[in-house]
């Protein structure tokens, strides 16, 4: 079944909004949108846990990680299901998300819908960075933006 979603990304700074779109419950994600505000350079890109901002993006929790996984980046087999990598923003503060993840998904048990997209401050470093964090939030920093991921029409 066919499946779209969008997020509206808020914080201080940076804003956004991203467009989440399968076309079949055994298909990929295609992910689309802008995010703005940012740094240059790359920002680490994540679903995490829970739709919950009562808190800020703090109150969202840890990666989406039903399958109890080390962090990794999307292209690795061993990744936490919410691991989207990185965007990166040009000069001018801009990221242009264009990506497609085959693990993520729109329906089902394991849905992100309802759960929170966060954008960070620094670069995901894919579990590889050799930093203690490297291997559970690949060391991307403070959470500058983020939204709950709701249902969007057809
Ligand atoms: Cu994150
Ligand atoms: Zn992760």
């Amino acid at each position: 079944m066919a499946a779209k979603a969008v997020c509206v990304l808020r914080g201080d700074v940076v804003s956004g909004v991203v467009y989440f779109d399968q076309p079949g419950s055994d298909q990929p994600v295609k992910v689309t949108g802008e995010i703005k505000g940012l740094t240059a350079g790359q920002h680490g890109f994540h679903v995490h846990e829970f739709g919950d901002n009562t808190n800020g993006c703090t109150s969202a929790g840890p990666h989406y990680n039903p399958y109890g996984k080390t962090h990794g980046g999307p292209a690795d087999e061993v990744r936490h299901v919410g691991d989207l990598g990185n965007v990166t923003a040009g000069a001018d503060g801009v990221a242009k998300v264009d990506m497609s993840d085959k693990l993520i998904s729109l329906s089902g048990p394991l849905s992100i819908i309802g759960r929170t997209l966060v954008c960070h401050a620094d670069l995901d470093d894919l579990g590889k960075g050799g930093h203690e964090l490297s291997s559970t939030t690949g060391n991307a920093g403070a959470r500058v933006a983020c939204g709950v991921i709701g249902i969007a029409k057809l």
